[in-house]
């Protein structure tokens, strides 16, 4: 039953149900299921939808049902997530944006939501955010690190675009840069100039931790 649950939730969300989804997903919930485990099988449901949608079986409009649903979703979850992250003085600041021409912000606030639930401070630029508007952010809110997420392999190349914005006005230093979304690998964080490369949400709060110590420490 409990393994059902999590494989009911997938097929809903790739099924494109939002009422069965939501359904599992409160099934879960009761049933012990960490938020965590099922965002992952959630995150997992989407990628099938992007491949239903590579092959020609949905269409744009059925991806946008599906992260209606997973927002949906998000909003039953988020409050179990964030309820765990009391902390008082927050851990660093990150300024955090889709880059320009991109609209997917889905993996970009699931980052948000697990680095507030461990106690950083966010700054949400939003969504198509141009190089010039990350400037403009890290100079108002100082942040220790800058967060970069791209969707989409015509977008990914605006993160060189920012990096080198950053180098122009001088701040490249004074921040680290983590950069994070489907397409991106950690060669192409290495390429482009960036600090870190997160594959996921969990594992970006470790590094954006690691990421601030050693801005600290001067490396
Ligand atoms: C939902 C979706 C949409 C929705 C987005 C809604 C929204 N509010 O986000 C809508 C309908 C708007 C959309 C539009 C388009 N989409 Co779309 N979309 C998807 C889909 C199905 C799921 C993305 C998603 O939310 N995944 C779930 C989340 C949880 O995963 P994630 O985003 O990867 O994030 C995780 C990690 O990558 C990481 N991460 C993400 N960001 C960051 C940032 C940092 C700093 C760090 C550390 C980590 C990190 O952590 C996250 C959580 O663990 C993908 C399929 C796929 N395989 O990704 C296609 C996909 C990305 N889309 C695609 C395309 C082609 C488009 C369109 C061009 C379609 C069109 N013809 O109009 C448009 C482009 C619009 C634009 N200009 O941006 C292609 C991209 C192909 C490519 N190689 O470029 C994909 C891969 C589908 C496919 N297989 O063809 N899309």
């Amino acid at each position: 039953m409990s393994v059902d649950v999590l494989s009911s939730i997938k097929d809903s969300l790739v099924n494109l149900d939002m009422d069965k989804t939501i359904d599992f997903v409160r099934r879960a919930v009761e049933l012990g299921f960490k938020p965590m485990d099922i965002i992952n099988v959630l995150a997992d449901g989407m990628r099938v939808v992007g491949v239903r949608y590579e092959r020609g079986e949905y269409f744009v409009s059925d991806l946008i049902v599906a992260s209606e649903i997973f927002k949906e979703v998000m909003s039953i979850l988020e409050p179990l997530i964030t309820r765990v992250g009391e902390v008082v003085r927050p851990f660093g600041r990150v300024v955090i944006g889709t880059v320009e021409g991109d609209v997917h912000d889905i993996g970009k606030n699931l980052v948000i939501t697990m680095l507030r639930a461990n106690g950083f401070e966010v700054i949400d630029l939003g969504v198509d955010v141009p190089p010039k508007r990350f400037v403009e952010a890290v100079k108002q809110h100082k942040p220790d690190i800058v967060g970069m997420s791209a969707l989409l392999t015509s977008t990914m190349v605006n993160m060189k675009r920012v990096i080198e914005a950053l180098e122009e006005e001088g701040l490249r230093s004074s921040v680290k840069v983590i950069v994070g979304g489907a397409p991106i690998t950690e060669k192409f964080a290495r390429e482009i100039g960036a600090d870190a490369y997160g594959e996921n949400a969990v594992i970006a709060v470790d590094i954006c931790k690691k990421l601030v110590e050693e801005l600290h420490r001067g490396k």
